[in-house]
């Protein structure tokens, strides 16, 4: 049974959203709620993957820092979230110049320019690492967290939205809180949550006893000590909810041959025939692997992931997929009007947790996931980079990617095997940046086909990854330098390079537009 263990509010009804007469009290707008936001402090926003984010205080913060500025003075805040946001938050601070440090995961395109022209400091970190970071105290102090929730109910519990991300944590530690209560989010979402509070800092940790996707091993709500909470907003604003395109070929071609190779797992007798629980990147290819096992022979299966995106949705509703936990939605305008209107249906099917717990590698390893994952490049000895474009300007970050892929049962790393209209060849001699070692690479596909690594020496991986996964473009130019690097030291035969030439590939780029 499940044991609440709120703080002191009175039972009266409020509004149907804020049930608490005494955080009812502190509602206010969001310009007042910005106001207590100052120069210099670590603020952590809730949100992840553009679902969950505050949607009203960004906006405020945004007017708060441009007259600042105006007037002359500094006015800029270390940014914590769960992960991406959306442009009306990280978007509309990276616009008024008002972030100094960014944490931990971010993929809006203002924001990553002003990381990549060295104006904010971006500290790209897994993301089952973001919430005990804080708690060892290498991010410093947080001094406000702003959490978007679904209600506010007696005794101080929250009901989350459509993200968790780091909320937890963020409410635990940060100094003072504001709430924002968003109507749009539906009031039906209470019991879609499962928030553990066993973490512990070493060396008090036990078990996390969770051996199902979806086993609850948690309460359905978030807890917040009401004397902490400053203000209370009231909104009334969607998630970001981007489209997704329909898969293209190459998408399509990536697909099947993840599924193709799925299936020769099973009739391996490595895998069995409901697979094993699966993760999935955001993204249109990843969108892309889903849509690819509707319509196919497996069904009943399950999913341990970070974010539910529409495909996972079509795997629900055929039955494809049974259930899935994650830390998030991740879902078009359509898929949302899709989960809003069968609501009830996904209750108990769906479960969001923190991304402590849903990117866990204790859990990734001992429920033996699938985990599918983009990637920016790979080299012909399987190191695999997620994150850098020709070696120095961060695009996302790693995200759950290494979480997921370095404990998984079994990972893929799928891309086109060409970027930018054919100039760049997505495997390369040696990656620009590394993300996820030779040693955690298990399986490298692009539409071309696909490299199992399991179990090969850096030579044999060479072979089967330029034959199976670069475009045939690139191919002779590969196999000739891994050639010329096997002859050039006889003695340094183990992952054979030729130094000066490993990353001309990508001078060669920068400086022509083509590798
Ligand atoms: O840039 O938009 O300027 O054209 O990278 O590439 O092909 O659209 O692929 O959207 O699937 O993203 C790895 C970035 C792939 C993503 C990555 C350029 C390309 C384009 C995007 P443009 P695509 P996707 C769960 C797991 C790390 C985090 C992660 C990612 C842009 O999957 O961020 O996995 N992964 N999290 O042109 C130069 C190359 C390139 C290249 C692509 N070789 N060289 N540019 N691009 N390949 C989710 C979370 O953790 C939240």
């Amino acid at each position: 049974m499940v044991i609440l263990q709120g703080y002191g509010c009175n039972n009266a009804e409020v509004t149907n959203r804020i049930t608490c007469p005494e955080l009812s009290a502190r509602t206010m707008t969001a310009e007042a709620a910005a106001a207590l936001i100052h120069h210099g402090d670590n603020v952590g926003f809730s949100g992840f993957t553009g679902a969950g984010y505050p949607k009203a205080i960004p906006g405020a913060l945004h007017d708060a820092m441009v007259a600042a500025h105006t007037r002359g003075d500094a006015f800029r805040i270390g940014l914590w979230t769960g992960a991406s946001t959306a442009p009306d938050a990280d978007g509309v601070l990276a616009k008024a110049h008002g972030v100094s440090s960014r944490l931990p995961y971010n993929s809006d395109p203002t924001m990553r320019a002003l990381i990549n022209s060295g104006e904010v400091d971006y500290i790209d970190a897994h993301l089952s690492h973001s919430a005990q970071h804080m708690w060892f105290g290498f991010y410093g102090r947080l001094d406000v967290a702003v959490v978007e929730v679904t209600a506010i109910l007696p005794g101080g519990l929250l009901v989350p939205s459509s993200s968790v991300g780091n909320n937890k944590t963020w409410l635990d530690q940060a100094q003072k809180v504001i709430l924002e209560v968003n109507h749009w989010q539906p009031r039906e979402l209470e019991g879609f949550h499962d928030i553990y509070y066993g973490a512990a800092l070493p060396p008090h940790r036990r078990p996390i006893e969770l051996t199902e996707p979806m086993q609850r091993i948690g309460e359905p709500y978030l807890r917040v000590d009401p004397a902490k909470v400053v203000a209370v907003v009231e909104t009334d604003r969607p998630d970001r909810n981007s489209p997704f395109s329909p898969p293209d070929e190459v998408s399509a071609a990536i697909a099947d041959h993840v599924l193709d190779f799925l299936r020769h797992e099973v009739r391996a007798g490595r895998m069995p025939a409901d697979l094993l629980p699966l993760q999935s990147g955001v993204g249109n290819v990843a969108n892309a692997m889903l849509a690819g096992l509707q319509g196919s022979e497996f069904t009943n299966l399950t999913a341990f992931t970070e974010v539910i995106q529409d495909g996972m949705l079509d795997l629900l509703d055929s039955g494809t997929l049974r259930t899935a936990s994650a830390t998030s939605f991740g879902l078009s305008d359509a898929g949302v009007r899709r989960f809003m209107d069968g609501i009830a249906s996904y209750k108990g099917r769906i479960l969001l947790r923190s991304e402590e717990i849903s990117n866990h590698p204790e859990l990734v390893r001992r429920l033996g996931l699938i985990a599918m994952n983009g990637m920016i490049e790979a080299d012909i000895y399987g190191n695999v980079n997620s994150t850098h474009i020709m070696g120095s300007a961060i695009m996302n970050g790693i995200g759950g990617s290494g979480d997921f892929a370095r404990n998984a049962f079994l990972n893929f790393f799928v891309t086109p095997s060409t970027a930018k209209d054919g100039a760049i060849s997505a495997i390369v001699p040696m990656v620009s940046h590394v993300d996820h070692t030779e040693h955690d690479v298990h399986v490298i596909v692009t539409e071309h086909g696909l490299a199992d690594l399991r179990g090969t020496s850096p030579q044999d991986r060479a072979p089967r990854i330029i034959e199976h996964c670069a475009h045939p473009r690139f191919r002779e130019a590969l196999q000739d330098y891994f050639e010329r690097a096997w002859n050039e030291r006889p003695t340094a035969r183990h992952t054979p390079h030729l130094l000066g030439e490993a990353l001309s590939w990508h001078q060669r780029y920068l400086d022509t537009g083509s590798m």
